[in-house]
Parts: structure tokens; C-alpha cells; sequence
């Protein structure tokens, strides 16, 4: 096992990765941009290098600075967390190449993932089920009004070099599908230097159920069950749960095996989740991301497993100490982000944090990186926590998850919080009965109503 890793991130994933770290008797490297030298991260971990100005470019985001950093500290391996190189297949290669262990997938599995066309191509001929559509890149605007044509609109374009819902539009007709490739590929070619969109059948209100998965290197797969991640706002998560209460077992089972297969076939290596669109039964796979998710948490409550310490043995070429196809679900968890944002402008809204009193109790854990008197700089992701709940049943889990967003306290100089409107959600009818979709949120904010 290693006994030095580096954690290539900030926050509280960065405090998340250092605790299992601690527990499996491993030395942690924080590293950290000037603004950070106060962080929870760089206090916890064992050891700290300063890598460079606010700006994440200039920190976490600067390869050469965190390589440098491994190579001072003699750590033997890095974990990226999510955001920030977690899914640059680049950064994979090269950590491996100068001799240290990336925990995360092979960079090739990196790369076809990050290539969205790539992604549905590769696991459609493992037996994921997709959307109908173009299933490669347009070639022209005939080709893209044959499809829709076949399939029927509204159709969504979407760039392959996008995902998590950069670079989308939606066509309900053929004119507007003319104008919608033709801004979609323009936009695309400006933000990512790659102009290929493709076509999908447009899905009017699925739900977002996404399935965890984690294998080693011994050629097994764990299916870590799924969550229902419909709860957004402009593709920012912002309540996730599991399991599901939408799917019914026989779907599940049936979508678990798919998945499985494809795990296999790819000889894909770590934690890694598959992303769907869920509706009218069935399931529609959009994206894979391969990396650890804001949300693991809900995983690791019913399942009981460690998924950052299994990440990290499958990365020493340690086999699963789960390699059942699927594991069986205790119960049920509910998980809230508490973001630092304007309750009515969603802008962030940083600052010193003077009042702090996190809910414990049965059923109820803190992943957060507030301490009191911690300043949340105002350059990164406005996430400063999540509130995560267990319960027997969703009932349980719901009244667990009332409670203590009651007693949660966030106080402090310019900062606000998101943590009323949680109050106000899981109080909803609409949530009570786990009835909502990719967009009630937002039809939330404006009605009132989810
Ligand atoms: C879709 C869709 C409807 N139909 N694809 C948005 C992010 C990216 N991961 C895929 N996205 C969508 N793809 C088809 N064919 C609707 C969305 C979508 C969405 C998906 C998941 C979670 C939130 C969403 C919010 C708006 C749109």
C-alpha cells in the first residue's frame, strides 16, 4: 500500500480523500493556492506545498506545480478528486509516466469518455441503451434533418466535446433545427476547438439516475447501486438520493446487468458512474464520468463501502473486497449541498464565517470544509459542504434530513447560504413523494410549486 498520497484539490473532497487517507494509515500532501493556506485541507493533511496564485489555473489547475509538489514530498501517488484535472486524460498519462500512481481510471477510458460520441459509441456496443439519434457526428445539415426526421422532433444537438450541459439546444421543427446545428457547431468550435455535435431525440422530462460502479484490476465489478440526481438548477446538482424512488426492482436489475457487461468488456479500472435519462421505464444512457462524484456519499451510506478507500486499492492493484455484481442496499440516504450562494440570485456569496454548528445525531453525516472562522474565498466552487442522511426507509431518511437541516447553522460576514431553500424543498409535497424530474426544480424557483 502507499504511504504517501497527494491530493490534487481543495475543499471539502480534498478533507474527504485526507480522512480515509488517515484511517488506512497513509501520510497526505495537501496542496494548495495562496488564498487556501487557511483551508481545512492544507490544516488536516500531513504535509502542505503552495502551488501557485488564486487563480485555479495558476494552482489547481497547473500540472507541472502538482508534479513538482509529488516529487518534493515523495509521494508515490495522487488523487485528483473531481474537477480539476480528475478527468484530464493528460494529466493521467504523464503522473503515470514520471512514475507515480494516478488513482482513477486508465487515461485511455479518460479520453473515449471525455469524446461524448466516443462514450455512446463505446458502451452502446457493450448493450447500454441509448437515445435514438445520429450515433456519430453530423456531417452536414441533410444528415442531421434525415435523422430527425426518422426520429422525430424535438430533437437535442449536442457537441462531443460538451457535457454536463455545455454546448446543448434543443430544435422543434426543421427550420429551427437549421439554425440550432448551425449556432451549436459555431459554439462549439469557440469553447472547446472542436466543432462535431451530434443529434438525440430530445426527452421532454426524464429524471437524471445515475449508476456507480467500481472495478479492480483483477477483472472485477461492483455495482454500487444508483442515485437519482434529478433535483438541479443549470446542471448544478443540487439534492441527490438513493435509491432511486422511481425505479422499480426488475429495471434496476435489468440496467445493473448492462452496465456490469460494459465494465467488463472495457476493462475499465476505479470508481466511475453512468449517467441516464430515465423516463416512461426506460433508461437512456447520456454521459460517463470517470471519476469519484460530489455525491458518492449517499452511495457509501446504504452500501456501507469506503468508496475512496477502495479507489485507492484498486489503484495499488489490490482486488475489490466487494466483487459482487451488485451490492444489496441497506436503506436509504438523502444528500443536500450547502452552497455558498445568494438564496434568490444563486450568485455566490462568500465571506467569514463566524457562527458554525454542523447537525449530528443518528443517520446523519458532515462532509464539510467550514471551521469557524474560515473565510470562503470567493475563486472557487461555491459548494462549502454537504449534509448527508440514513434512514431505514426514504420516510426515516426524510425526517432525519428535516431535522437536522433545523438545526444546521451557518453564520457569518457576507456569507449566505442555500440552506432555507433545502428547508423549504424537503418540505414540498412534490419531494415527500419523491415525484419530480430534471426540471422541477426550476419550475420550483418560478411557481413556487415543485
Ligand atoms: C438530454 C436531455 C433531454 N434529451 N438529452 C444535460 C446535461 C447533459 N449531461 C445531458 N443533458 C440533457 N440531455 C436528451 N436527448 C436533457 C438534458 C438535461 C439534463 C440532464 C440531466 C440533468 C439535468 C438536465 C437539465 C436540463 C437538460
Amino acid at each position: 500500500m502507499f504511504k504517501k498520497i497527494l491530493i490534487a484539490n481543495r475543499g471539502e473532497i480534498a478533507v474527504r480523500i485526507h480522512r480515509t487517507c488517515r484511517e488506512m494509515g497513509i501520510a497526505t500532501v495537501a496542496v494548495h493556492s495562496e488564498a487556501d493556506a487557511t483551508s481545512l485541507h492544507v490544516k488536516l493533511a500531513t504535509e502542505s506545498v503552495c502551488i501557485g496564485a488564486n487563480a485555479a489555473k495558476d494552482s489547481y489547475l497547473n500540472i507541472p506545480r502538482i508534479l513538482s509538489a509529488a516529487e518534493v514530498t515523495d509521494a508515490e501517488a495522487i488523487h485528483p478528486g473531481y474537477g480539476f484535472l480528475a478527468e484530464n486524460a493528460k494529466f493521467a498519462e504523464i503522473t503515470g509516466k514520471l512514475g507515480f500512481t494516478f488513482i482513477g481510471p486508465k487515461p485511455e477510458h479518460i479520453r473515449i469518455m471525455g469524446d461524448k460520441i466516443e462514450a455512446i459509441r463505446t458502451v452502446k456496443q457493450y448493450g447500454i441503451p441509448t437515445i435514438p439519434g445520429s450515433g456519430g457526428a453530423l456531417s452536414d445539415v441533410e444528415e442531421a434533418l434525415e435523422v430527425a426526421e426518422r426520429i422525430g422532433y424535438p430533437v437535442i444537438v449536442k457537441a462531443a466535446a460538451g457535457g454536463g450541459g455545455k454546448g446543448m439546444k434543443v430544435a422543434h421543427s426543421a427550420t429551427a433545427l437549421r439554425n440550432a446545428l448551425h449556432i451549436a457547431m459555431s459554439e462549439a468550435q469557440a469553447n472547446f476547438g472542436d466543432n462535431r455535435v451530434y443529434l438525440e431525440k430530445f426527452l421532454e422530462t426524464p429524471r437524471h439516475i445515475e449508476v456507480q460502479v467500481l472495478c479492480d484490476s483483477h477483472g472485477n465489478v461492483s455495482i454500487l447501486g444508483e442515485r437519482d440526481c434529478s433535483l438541479q438548477r443549470r446542471h448544478q446538482k443540487i439534492i441527490e438520493e438513493t435509491p432511486s424512488p422511481a425505479v422499480t426492482d426488475a429495471q434496476r436489475e435489468k440496467l445493473f446487468a448492462a452496465v456490469a457487461n460494459a465494465c467488463s468488456q472495457m476493462g475499465y479500472l476505479g470508481a466511475g458512474t453512468f449517467e441516464f435519462l430515465y423516463e416512461k421505464g426506460e433508461f437512456y444512457f447520456i454521459e460517463m464520468n470517470t471519476r469519484l462524484q460530489v455525491e458518492h456519499p449517499v452511495t457509501e451510506m446504504v452500501t456501507g463501502i469506503d468508496i475512496v478507500a477502495e479507489q485507492i486499492r484498486v489503484a495499488a492493484g489490490l482486488p475489490l473486497r466487494y466483487p459482487l455484481l451488485s451490492v444489496t442496499p441497506r436503506g436509504h440516504s438523502i444528500e443536500c449541498r450547502i452552497n455558498a450562494e445568494d438564496p434568490d440570485k444563486f450568485i455566490p456569496s462568500p465571506g467569514k464565517v463566524t457562527e458554525y454548528f454542523a447537525p449530528g445525531g443518528p443517520g446523519v453525516r458532515v462532509d464539510s470544509m467550514i471551521y469557524p472562522g474560515y473565510t470562503v474565498p470567493p475563486y472557487y466552487d461555491a459548494t462549502v459542504g454537504k449534509l448527508i442522511v440514513h434512514g431505514a426507509t426514504r420516510e426515516e431518511a426524510v425526517a432525519r434530513l428535516k431535522r437536522a437541516l433545523e438545526e444546521f447553522v451557518v453564520n457569518g460576514e457576507g456569507i449566505k447560504t442555500n440552506i432555507a431553500l433545502h428547508r423549504k424543498l424537503v418540505a414540498t409535497n412534490a419531494f415527500l413523494k419523491g415525484d419530480y424530474n430534471i426540471h422541477s426544480l426550476e419550475h420550483y424557483l418560478t411557481t413556487g410549486r415543485l
